[in-house]
């Protein structure tokens, strides 16, 4: 069964490049934990990930967010991922035709296929949407073997519209095109159709030094621990951000999410 497997196992069984360097990555490096970046300024978010770098198998962005993006951004993130060893991840949540996917990704101030080895995007449109991001990788004769998606299949905040339906078309989706899938963002493992794709859970913050742990932030997201979304949730990935970001030493608080999460995923495997 998908749960019990450890990481390189499921690495065997991987039809997606990317997913199978990331579970490798994940069991070489030892930490199924995500950092969100979601910091205003470039010299924040490239300072936060070469802090948390040593902890962490992927690192998240939102540069739509960043008050100075600059083409500088994309090749210096780089750098300290091939420092530290992990992958960026664009969470830029695509959900448009394959022909406007298509420029998004690659063009734009953002050029985001330059730099990022993961990308999300949405199921609503369908499997067009797949087709647009690799047109444009094969339009740029670039990147076509380092780069992947993950698909939206199901969302951490109250009230979302991803229903049991949508996530199983989702999960349809990412089966059929596994060759640049390499896994889903949902909040549980039901329906997840090979071993070889990577569940991401976002929605991940633990109480730290004695206080309550929180289970929302006052805008939807809602919290589960790292515990619970690893033995409960079926998570492979643990997306944590703003347990990261407003900790008072980042490094130290990546490194605390790191022991719990892996942990987890050891007590998983485990038998
Ligand atoms: F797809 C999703 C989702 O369902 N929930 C999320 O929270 C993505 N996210 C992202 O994970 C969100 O955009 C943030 O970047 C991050 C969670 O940040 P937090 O500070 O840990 O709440």
């Amino acid at each position: 069964e998908r749960l019990k497997m450890t990481f390189d196992a499921r690495a065997e069984k991987s039809t997606n490049m990317m997913s199978a360097r990331l579970l490798r990555l994940m069991a070489t490096k030892r930490t199924n934990l995500c950092v969100a970046g979601d910091l205003r300024s470039s010299a924040a978010v490239l300072r936060l990930a070469d802090a948390v770098g040593p902890y962490i198998c992927v690192f998240k962005t939102h540069v739509d967010a960043l008050d100075d993006f600059s083409g500088q951004f994309g090749p210096q993130l780089c750098e300290i991922a091939k420092t530290h060893n992990f992958l960026i991840m664009e969470d830029r949540k695509f959900g448009d035709i394959g022909n406007t996917v298509s420029l998004q990704y690659g063009a734009g101030n953002f050029s985001v296929a330059a730099w990022a080895d993961l990308v999300t995007v949405h199921a609503l449109p369908g499997p067009g949407i797949i087709d647009g991001l690799v047109s444009c990788l094969e339009t740029h004769r670039a990147h076509l073997k380092d780069r992947a998606c993950f698909i939206v299949a199901e969302m951490s905040c109250k009230d979302a519209l991803t229903t049991a339906s949508y996530r199983s078309e989702a999960m349809k989706l990412a089966e059929t095109r596994v060759d640049f899938v390499a896994g889903v963002v949902s909040q549980s493992a039901s329906g997840i159709p090979s071993p070889g794709l990577i569940q991401l859970t976002p929605g991940v913050r633990a109480g730290v030094n004695g206080t309550p742990q929180s289970d929302s932030d006052g805008l939807g997201q809602q919290y589960n621990s790292p515990r619970h979304v690893v033995l409960e949730r079926g998570a492979d990935v643990a997306v944590v951000g703003r347990g990261v970001t407003e900790a008072p030493d980042s490094a130290e608080a990546a490194k605390f999410y790191r022991d719990l999460l892996w942990e987890a995923y050891l007590e998983r495997v485990s038998e």
